[in-house]
C-alpha cells in the first residue's frame, strides 16, 4: 500500500511538474525585447524556437556589449536551426537546434537591424522562414 501512496504522488509531482513546464514554455508576446546587462557585464537573452517561430522575435540588444543567447526548442519532432550572419557587427552564427538550451555569445560591434531565421526547409514546402521562423536582432547605441 505504502508504496502505491508513493506512486500516486509521485504521479501527482509529475503531472505540476508538466504543468509548471508548461505554464514557463508560454512564449511571451510579440512585444520587442529590450535585453537589460546583467551584473556579469553580459545581455542575457532567452529564446524559445519551435513550428514556426522564435520568441521573442524582436530583440534590442546593446552595441559592444557581449550578447548570451540562450535557445531552446520547443517539444516537437520538427528539426529548427539558427541562422544570424551579420558580418559587419561581427556575429556568425548558424547552428542547429535542440530541446537542450545552446548558448551563442558574441559582441556586436555595429549599430544596425540584423535578421535571424530558421533555415530549414522540408522538400518542396516552404521554407521554415517562409511560415514565419525569423526575427530581427537589433543592435542599438
Ligand atoms: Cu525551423
Amino acid at each position: 500500500m505504502k508504496s502505491r501512496r508513493f506512486l500516486s504522488l509521485l504521479m501527482l509531482a509529475l503531472t505540476v511538474c508538466f504543468a509548471a513546464e508548461r505554464i514557463g514554455a508560454q512564449p511571451p508576446g510579440n512585444e520587442p525585447y529590450r535585453a537589460a546587462i546583467a551584473v556579469d557585464g553580459v545581455q542575457h537573452v532567452n529564446i524559445l524556437a519551435g513550428d514556426y517561430f522564435f520568441r521573442p522575435k524582436h530583440i534590442i540588444v546593446k552595441v559592444n556589449v557581449p550578447v548570451m543567447f540562450r535557445v531552446r526548442v520547443k517539444q516537437g519532432i520538427i528539426p529548427h536551426g539558427l541562422v544570424l550572419k551579420a558580418p559587419k557587427a561581427n556575429i556568425s552564427i548558424d547552428e542547429d537546434l535542440s530541446l537542450e538550451s545552446q548558448t551563442f555569445t558574441f559582441t556586436p560591434t555595429e549599430t544596425g537591424k540584423y535578421a535571424f531565421y530558421c533555415p530549414n526547409k522540408l522538400l518542396f514546402f516552404k521554407s521554415h522562414r517562409e511560415h514565419g521562423m525569423e526575427g530581427v536582432l537589433e543592435v542599438v547605441e
